[in-house]
């Protein structure tokens, strides 16, 4: 079993009822377990400007899933929730981002993990401080580090999921 990282992110037909609905379905994976999700943050879009704000997240999958099947998944997952590509960068209603992989380092043309945007990107590394304040990112460097040098004052934490993770029931 691996721990797993996934990202989760929608600006589109109710972003927060997306998300709950995607760690429903994590959850529902063979083989697998949601360990923790991490509270819910608002942010600007990132790349094209002309678009709804977006809502991110992170899950903990304890999973015996192997990377690509688990990014299998992560896909039907998301064309489950009905997500379709309209532009590169643009609105979607569901976008799950296989981020970390235990500590594993992976260069795949389907698959590179740690996830190569995760440096820069704000909604994605305070929802993964919020789950493990002592995570090393393989090759990157520790979680509370990479925060630091970027730009949060855009998060807005969402009422609804504000606060601590939620760890899962046993
Ligand atoms: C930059 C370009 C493209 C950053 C940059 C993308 C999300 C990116 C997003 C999301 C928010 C995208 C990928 N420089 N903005 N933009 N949340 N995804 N706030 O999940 F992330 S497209
Ligand atoms: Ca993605
Ligand atoms: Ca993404």
């Amino acid at each position: 079993m691996k721990l797993a990282y996934i990202g989760l992110g929608s600006n589109l037909d109710g972003p927060v009822n997306q998300l709950d609905a995607a760690v429903k379905a994590l959850g529902g994976l063979p083989g697998s377990r949601v360990d923790a999700v991490s509270p819910y943050y608002a942010s600007p879009p990132m790349g094209p400007q002309d678009q709804p704000d977006f809502v991110n997240g992170a899950a903990r999958l304890l999973t015996g899933l192997a990377p690509l099947e688990l990014l299998d998944a992560l896909q039907h997952i998301e064309q489950q929730q009905g997500r379709v590509r309209r532009r590169r960068w643009g609105e979607r209603s569901l976008d799950l981002d296989l981020l970390l992989y235990g500590d594993c380092r992976l260069d795949n043309p389907r698959l590179r993990v740690p996830h190569p945007g995760l440096a820069e990107r704000a909604f994605v590394l305070r929802p993964l401080l919020d789950l493990a304040p002592d995570l090393e990112v393989p090759g990157f460097g520790d979680i509370a580090t990479l925060l630091s040098r970027v730009d949060t004052s855009g998060l807005q934490p969402i009422a609804s999921r504000r606060g601590t993770p939620c760890l899962a029931s046993p």
